[in-house]
């Protein structure tokens, strides 16, 4: 491994190892997207060499799928997995009760969809993530392209009656154009401050109109592997 990473990505890539030593033999594994996320893949497709293991992976993006392809993982499309026995991915915030959010790299659709139809979510990170309250981190809303303007104005009337401390809705640009999902959608981030309650906001995030998926996991993640610039991990 290179020896000129960042203390960072030291902590990234120990997680991103601690995780791939769960990985057995005939595996059907959901791939995280993120930079620690890519650590993952980068040691799953060193393993798979090491001990010919026999893997089918399903990526959470398109820059997961191209990853893994080019190391050499076996990819398949979702549909032809079916049930996955476990997903490794990465997170943008977790509290104590592993609660999350994700989708600051915009995957938060599949990423969602793959985890929940996987026996086990792993998630990898280093420890600048853990947080007492869900919310510092700008929450991530994927909306359908038609009518986003109306989704935005709904979702701000609703956080205004809501436990949060920001009520502000902006769409997420890539450059000086609407920043686009895999799927084909925008992105509204919210910028709440403190989510006094995730799973209420997220159930009712997805109720309005236009909205497809929250980056709230309530519920999903079973464990998280928290690793240090040491290599040292600590599991929660
Ligand atoms: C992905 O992991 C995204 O949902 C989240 O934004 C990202 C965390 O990024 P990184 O691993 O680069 O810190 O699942």
């Amino acid at each position: 491994m290179a020896i000129n990473l960042t203390p960072v990505d030291r902590a990234k890539y120990a997680a991103a190892r601690r995780a791939v030593d769960l990985v057995e033999d005939g595996m059907k594994l959901g791939l995280g997207t993120g930079s620690t996320a890519a650590w993952m893949v980068r040691a799953l497709a060193q393993k798979v060499r090491d001990e010919g293991l026999r893997l089918t992976c399903v990526p959470t993006s398109a820059r997961t799928a191209d990853l893994a392809r080019e190391l050499g993982l076996r990819v398949v499309p979702f549909e032809d997995a079916g049930w996955l026995d476990m997903t490794i991915d990465g997170t943008d915030e977790f509290d104590g009760n592993l609660a999350l959010i994700k989708g600051g790299g915009g995957a938060h659709l599949m990423e969602k969809i793959v985890a929940t139809a996987s026996d086990r979510m792993v998630v990898i990170t280093d420890a600048s993530k853990e947080v007492k309250a869900l919310g510092a981190f700008p929450l991530p809303v994927e909306v359908v392209p038609f009518g986003w303007q109306a989704s935005r104005m709904l979702i701000e009337e609703l956080l205004a009656a809501m436990d949060v401390m920001g009520t502000q809705a902006s769409l997420r640009m890539n450059g000086s154009r609407p920043y686009i999902t895999d799927e084909g959608n925008h992105i509204l981030d919210l910028s709440l401050g403190r989510i006094g309650n995730p799973r209420q906001l997220s159930l009712a995030l997805n109720q309005v109109p236009g909205v497809v998926e929250n980056g709230l996991f309530i519920d999903i993640c079973d464990a998280v592997v928290i690793g240090f610039p040491d290599g040292m991990v600590e599991l929660r």
